[in-house]
């Protein structure tokens, strides 16, 4: 029994004994009360009527005449005339046998005889008795004649009237009683119910967030924000499943309702106008816009990217903002102009051309150009400006995005001191020798150590950074936290292997995998029995794109069999037109087409079909439900999203993965077939293998690549990203206020 059941318990008993206690008092008074008005009311009768039974005492008739009136009231039972010697004179009907003149007279009699004078001998005799029937007042009277005694009148007068209004009395204190327990208990129990309720609501509200504190507050909701914080984080730790809430969730901790903002150079809606001068949307072919897309949604705030489209202009406010995503609007993109010469020598000129081929080892030689890296620098600078001027605290949270922004990092350090700066390099960094080649390169390692964390998507490329600091910087690294400290401040260098939402938001709006299969089927008039390979990929030299084709090209040159029946789709979205290198590649790639679809086509079958331009999700993961076989064949890749998009769209648990091991997904989707994709012989085997798997074999390795995707989605490369941030800032929030008191600068 809980202890609120036993109070109350203990308050009903003694409730009830109070009302019987009450009620018994009561009683015993009430009948006091009216045994006291019986009897006077009995001896007025009797002195009332003495004189009248005097004068017809000697006449029987008159006599008893008088004793029926008397006995004719409703609460009189009886009247009786005593003769001197007790003998009975005269008697109404009904008179109780149990009062007899004789017995009456015996008991007024012992009463006269304790009485002093005669004149108290002379005075009326009451008393009650319980017959049978009820309670009786028997009362009796002396008569006399000229003062001299000559009998005794007797009146029985009924009390069971008495009783019946004691038991009337009784019920309305218990009723009187119940009412007020009920009021005394029910009332405060209502009252301190609807302040419960209220207490709830308030304090619901203010762990919420909103509105002012009240002070009585104030340590609960420490306390329980404490609790919660704990328990929290206890589940940021958790291996179990990571979802938009969770990180929603995390981020509200973390963060309080400060807004995020995110910095990259490729905005997720870009605004064009069509042909007939109207305005739509496209979803641009980014690695980066794929993964970090959901997370804006999952924790709104501001986009500050590039404002690249045609009618991008047209479709921000004054402040060069518009909500997206168009429908759905969580979040902000702050655009960014850029001019044609600053386009060129930041984004195509030093970004494209000089880091992108420093850093992926594909054979494409890095151009760097004085005017570019001025360029470069400007640009970097006007971002971390638009950026500072977003933030809504001074020690906020801010996402730097890849290679085109690595002076900004050191940049915003200097306007925002106290802001935790994450830096995610998508990607591969080269080793230390490699990156020697670059005249800036100590002004990019002193940028990028302007952050608070580095992520990169794999331990190697984190290694291969800790070397090129090593090399030529002066700093200090700290082994046991995988940092940098650069002039006293400490920069953590970790990896977050990047991924994709799950469940991705365009399978689940997807036909299923047999009316996709039948709709490319169609599009591209292939034979029932047909059998097809994709590829997915911005048309870039690291990508691989021509060693697949020469591939595709062995694989039918080796295997007869799969000549007039397999067709490889190669979806080629034109990229950076503007570089002479990817003009190359694209000549390249159609001359490459051209020539395999001469060496092995017919009349109805196509080996190679280039389809090349942009092509909105819901398109691409039509592709990627309806091949037998995806091949990724990429020469450097820091992850790549296309070889994860192609296992989240099998639903069905078919096709084959054909995976280059220089990319980062390899290391975590190792059920794919994983090949060289210089070797080309072996490359083609591993098609003609993938093209024979046993549908059990599919199942098996798709199912357990799926559940690796499922765990490691980009919610908890999100999540894990900004919790360590997060925590970073607690520390450094704590080690200002300890220098604050203490007058030292915080040590790291
Ligand atoms: P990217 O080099 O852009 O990304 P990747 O990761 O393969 O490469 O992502 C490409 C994205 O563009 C995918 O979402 C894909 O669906 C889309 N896409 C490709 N071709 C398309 C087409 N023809 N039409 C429309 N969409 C197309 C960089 C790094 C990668 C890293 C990501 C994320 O180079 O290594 O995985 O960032 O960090």
């Amino acid at each position: 029994m809980t202890r609120v059941a036993r109070l109350i318990l203990a308050l009903i008993v003694g409730l009830a004994l109070l009302t019987w206690a009450a009620s018994s008092v009561v009683q015993t008074t009430a009948l006091e009360w009216f045994d006291r008005d019986a009897q006077s009311r009995a001896e007025l009768v009797l002195i009332g009527a003495r004189p009248a039974l005097a004068d017809s005492w000697d006449d029987s008739a008159s006599l008893n005449r008088q004793l029926v009136t008397l006995a004719s009231d409703q609460r009189v039972i009886g009247a009786a005339a005593c003769n001197a010697d007790f003998s009975t004179r005269s008697i109404t009907p009904g008179f109780p046998n149990e009062f007899s003149c004789m017995e009456v007279g015996a008991r007024v009699r012992a009463a006269n005889a304790t009485a002093g004078n005669a004149n108290e001998r002379m005075r009326e005799w009451s008393t009650v008795a319980l017959l049978p029937t009820g309670r009786v007042l028997v009362s009796a009277i002396p008569i006399l004649d000229q003062g001299q005694e000559i009998g005794l009148a007797i009146l029985v007068h009924d009390l069971t009237y008495i009783e019946q209004r004691e038991a009337r009395v009784q019920t309305f204190l218990i009723v009187v009683f119940g009412i007020l327990a009920v009021m005394a208990f029910g009332i405060p129990l209502l009252v301190t119910k609807g302040a419960r309720r209220e207490w709830n609501l308030e304090l619901r509200r203010l762990l919420r967030g909103g509105g002012k504190q009240s002070r009585e507050f104030q340590p609960i909701l420490s306390d329980m924000r404490e609790l919660i914080g704990r328990m929290a984080s206890e589940r940021e730790d958790d291996p179990g499943r990571w979802t938009a809430e969770r990180l929603k969730q995390v981020l509200n901790r973390h963060l309080h309702g400060e807004k995020v903002v995110i910095l990259a150079n490729r905005e997720p809606y870009i605004h064009q106008y069509t042909a007939n001068g109207e305005i739509e949307v496209q979803h641009p072919a980014s690695g980066l816009v794929t993964a970090l897309e959901p997370i804006m949604r999952a924790c709104s705030g501001v986009w500050v990217a590039h404002g690249s489209g045609t009618a991008d202009r047209e479709t921000v406010d004054r402040s060069d903002h518009v909500r997206v995503p168009p429908g759905e609007e969580s979040y902000y993109i702050r655009r960014v102009w850029l001019s044609e010469e600053e386009q060129q020598g930041y984004y195509y000129g030093f970004s494209n051309e000089g880091l992108w081929p420093l850093c992926h080892v594909a054979h494409a030689r890095p151009v760097f150009r004085a005017e570019d890296w001025r360029q470069y620098r400007a640009v970097n600078q006007r971002f971390a400006d638009v950026v500072c001027s977003e933030v809504d605290s001074r020690d906020p949270i801010i996402l730097v995005q890849d290679y085109h922004f690595a002076l900004v990092p050191a940049m915003i350090r200097k306007h925002l001191p106290a802001a935790t700066i994450l830096v995610f390099w998508h990607i591969p960094w080269p080793n230390d020798e490699r990156m020697g080649i670059c005249p800036w390169r100590n002004e990019l390692l002193e940028g990028l150590l302007g952050s608070s964390i580095l992520g990169f998507h794999t331990q190697l490329h984190c290694n291969n950074f800790l070397d090129s600091v090593d090399r030529y910087l002066e700093t200090r690294r700290d082994r046991e936290h995988n940092a940098v400290v650069m002039r006293g401040r400490r920069t953590l260098v970790r990896p977050y292997p990047i991924s994709l939402e799950w469940p991705v938001r365009w399978v689940e709006s997807a036909p299923s995998a047999e009316e996709c299969r039948a709709q490319v089927w169609r599009e591209l008039g292939l034979k029932p029995d047909a059998l097809l390979g994709i590829g997915v990929d911005r048309l870039d030299y690291t990508k691989g794109v021509e060693e697949r084709l020469l591939a595709v090209e062995l694989l039918l040159e080796r295997h007869p069999e799969f000549r007039g029946r397999f067709s490889f789709a190669q979806l080629a979205a034109p990229s950076r037109t503007k570089i002479e290198r990817y003009r190359q590649l694209n000549e390249a790639v159609e001359q490459l087409t051209e020539r395999i679809n001469y060496r092995f086509a017919s009349k109805d079958y196509n080996p190679i079909v280039l389809l090349r331009s942009h092509h909105e999700p819901p398109e691409v993961f039509r592709f990627y439900r309806a091949a037998d076989l995806c091949y990724v064949s990429s020469l450097h890749d820091g992850m790549n999203l296309v070889a994860k998009e192609f296992v989240a769209a099998r639903t069905d648990l078919k096709g084959v993965l054909v995976l280059s091991e220089f990319t980062g997904a390899a290391r975590e989707l190792t059920e794919a077939l994983i090949v060289n994709p210089y070797d080309l012989e072996s490359s083609s085997e591993a098609m003609a293998a993938a093209l024979r798997m046993s549908r059990d074999e599919q199942r098996d390795r798709m199912r357990s690549m799926r559940a690796v995707l499922s765990q490691f989605n980009v919610y908890r490369w999100a999540g894990k990203m900004l919790v360590d941030a997060a925590r970073l800032r607690d520390q450094e929030r704590v080690a200002g206020r300890l220098a604050e008191r203490s007058g030292i600068g915080a040590a790291v």
